[in-house]
């Protein structure tokens, strides 16, 4: 496997140098909003650790970011009146993985509505910043 490669986008986000749409932060980890999100509300919860994904990462920092998944999972179902939640992890190219900085996806589902296609539209910077206050708030209500 290739080694870790600190200029990937997620660290540049990490390190402040590119914006996101931030909805939690604590020392370990960092969640923002996709850009391309699959439904409302999509979510990204990343170590600040450099890790690839989940061959390389420490135990330790791989079970606060599963911790910090389900604190955004629950808010998420209360603040974007989910059904329910789907998560997705990839590692390497093989398994999906786009950007080589681990992160863990949660994606809030609705009955019945299927997700959009990975990738496939950016929205719009004033809905994810609505989106991202929202899910915020939510988790600071928790
Ligand atoms: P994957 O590595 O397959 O888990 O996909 C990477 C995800 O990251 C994909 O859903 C789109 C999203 N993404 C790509 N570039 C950016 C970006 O610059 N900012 C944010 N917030 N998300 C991004």
């Amino acid at each position: 496997m290739p080694s870790y490669d600190p200029n990937n986008i997620f660290a540049k986000i990490l390190r402040g140098e590119l914006p996101c749409y931030k909805v939690y932060e604590d020392d370990k980890v960092l969640a923002f909003l996709d850009i391309m999100p699959r439904s409302p509300g999509h979510t990204l919860v990343l170590p600040k650790a450099p890790a690839r994904n989940i061959l390389d990462i420490g135990a330790d920092h791989l079970t606060h970011v599963v911790a910090t998944a389900q604190k955004v999972a629950k808010a998420a179902m209360k603040a974007f009146s989910a059904d329910g939640i789907t998560i997705h992890q990839f590692n390497e190219g093989a398994g999906g993985q786009v950007v080589f900085h681990l992160h863990v996806h949660v994606i809030p589902r609705k009955a019945g509505v299927t997700m959009k296609p990975p990738a496939s539209e950016k929205e719009k910077p004033d809905v994810l910043a609505e989106h991202a206050k929202k899910l915020a708030a939510a988790i600071e209500a928790a």
